[in-house]
């Protein structure tokens, strides 16, 4: 029997949909899956009928391929990681090629590399988004490792990436777990732009007094617009049109509104603050989550506390597309993505990851979770101008600053009075008026650490360190 170019480890719902993703590329496949059951209900049920053949054990899977072998893990991140290459390594032979295709911490991908690879084995750590559909029909993907690993399968990701005007989803990211630091501040902005469109929603209901429907026109007015053409927007569209089939009711008002965090988001902040980069956008919407869990808590604090009180305010007119809100949407998701990129860069020179931020704007433009019309722009920024400080300060994102920025700040300041959270909209107003002012209070910071702790301070008319006797 001809031997299968390509093994998918892990039937979950990315593993299953990538595996028929690359068949309908061209690649015979075989899939393992820890329960076998879950192999056979996938090979009688979806996968019948095309180039993939099932293995019972990681022994007959690895001898059911073609050599140098191919093989994606599509597992969860951490131990079940650890205990697939575990038990896998044992079949391996030389040039084989193992990819990991979950969602990494990129510090255990780094380790998993240098492991693997002095083994004579290949590895890769690849990010992927763009959930089950893009799993099908051509998801992003984020691969790091070392660069002869990825030329060895090239042509497979190449066919299997999301396409757009210019090329594939897909390209050599990096060394080691560059990768999946990428996938990681994928997902950190991914959650800072699902909080500011939920923010947005939540001011429209409670301020505007607007039901779904309504504001699920705004959604799709927005969604038109060369700033917020996404995917995020048109699904946000979406969800707010859908009805409770029992009642008929808008479902999403039937949704406990406590979100979870896996991991991804929490390790974006970790790693900006390990780097000195500011990201209070992304980790608002991080903390936003935290607060969220804590259902109980809220609900015994409004008893307390007593609801907000409700008042009108107004944020524009719907058939406008609500003008100062879609301000705020904008400027929030630029700094969320502004925080990510400035967050890949610092990375970039820290742990020598040579990262082109160009094509990982252009590879995020489609199949991915954060796909927008924006990041053309973004690209453009950092072709035109490779060492760019900050997103902000390009000519086309500076000039949307300086037209949104009194909507951004009426509507944190309408919040405020209203007693409304908007966690990732000040945030951003916070951001972007700290990054254009020259000259911040920290001069009054560094007084008071001299005074107690003799840190010492430098002065703005004098070279050198001073030291003060503040308190005689
Ligand atoms: P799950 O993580 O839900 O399922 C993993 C599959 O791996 C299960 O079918 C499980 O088998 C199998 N598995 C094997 Br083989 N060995 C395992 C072990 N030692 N421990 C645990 N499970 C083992 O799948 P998923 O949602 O497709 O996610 C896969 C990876 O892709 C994760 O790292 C995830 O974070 C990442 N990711 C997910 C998405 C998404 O939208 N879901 C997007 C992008 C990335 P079993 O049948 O015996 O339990």
């Amino acid at each position: 029997m001809a031997k299968a170019h390509f093994g998918l480890i892990g039937l979950g719902v990315m593993g299953e949909n990538l595996v028929l993703n690359a068949e309908r590329n061209g690649f015979s496949s075989v899939v393992y899956n820890r329960t076998y059951s879950k192999t056979e209900h996938f090979l009688n049920g979806i996968g019948e009928g095309k180039a993939i053949s099932g293995a019972i054990d990681l022994k007959d899977f690895v001898n059911q391929l073609e050599r140098p072998r191919r093989i994606l893990m599509m597992v969860k991140a951490g131990s079940a990681t650890d205990a697939v290459i575990q038990q896998i390594s044992q079949y391996l032979e030389e040039d084989d090629l193992l990819i990991d295709g979950g969602n990494s911490l990129f510090s255990d991908t780094e380790r998993r590399v240098a492991e693997l690879e002095s083994k004579s084995f290949g590895y890769i750590g690849m990010g992927v988004s763009g959930g089950a559909k893009g799993a099908l029909e051509g998801p992003s993907m984020m691969p790091g490792g070392t660069k002869s690993s990825y030329t060895a399968i090239e042509s497979l990701l190449t066919k299997m990436a999301a396409q757009v005007e210019d090329g594939p989803c897909v390209t050599y990211i990096g060394p080691g777990g560059s990768g999946h630091f990428v996938k990681t501040v994928h997902n950190g902005i991914e959650y800072g732009i699902e909080q500011i469109l939920s923010e947005s929603y939540d001011l429209m209901k409670r301020v505007c007094g607007m039901n779904c429907d309504q504001i699920s026109e705004v959604f799709g007015m927005w969604n038109q617009t060369e700033e917020l053409s996404s995917y995020l927007v048109e699904i946000t569209e979406k969800c707010l049109q859908e009805k409770d089939p029992d009642d008929g009711t808008d479902l999403v008002e039937k949704i406990m509104d406590k979100a979870g965090q896996k991991g991804t988001g929490l390790w974006t902040v970790i790693s900006a603050l390990q780097l000195g980069a500011s990201v209070p956008t992304i980790y608002a919407s991080l903390n936003a989550r935290v607060m969220s869990s804590m259902k109980a808590q809220r609900e015994n604090a409004e008893i307390v506390f007593g609801p907000p009180h409700s008042s009108y305010f107004d944020l524009g007119s719907q058939s406008d597309g609500m003008p100062p809100l879609m301000d705020a949407v904008v400027l929030s998701t630029i700094a969320s993505y502004a925080q990510g990129m400035d967050l890949l860069m610092l990375a970039s020179r820290e742990y020598n990851y040579d990262l082109h931020m160009p094509s990982i704007a252009q590879i995020w433009k489609g199949g991915c979770i954060i796909r927008s019309t924006l990041l053309t722009r973004i690209q453009e920024a950092f072709l035109s101008k490779p060492d760019l400080p900050n997103l902000i300060v390009d000519p086309w994102f500076t000039d949307q600053i300086k037209q949104r920025l009194p909507g951004l700040a009426k509507v944190v300041s309408v919040s405020a009075d209203a007693g409304i959270p908007v966690p990732c909209f000040s945030s951003t107003l916070d951001y972007i008026n700290s990054y254009k002012t020259a000259r911040l209070p920290q001069n009054l910071v560094q007084a008071m650490r001299d005074c107690f702790g003799s840190h010492t301070y430098e002065r703005t008319d004098r070279i050198g360190s001073f030291h003060t006797e503040w308190e005689h």
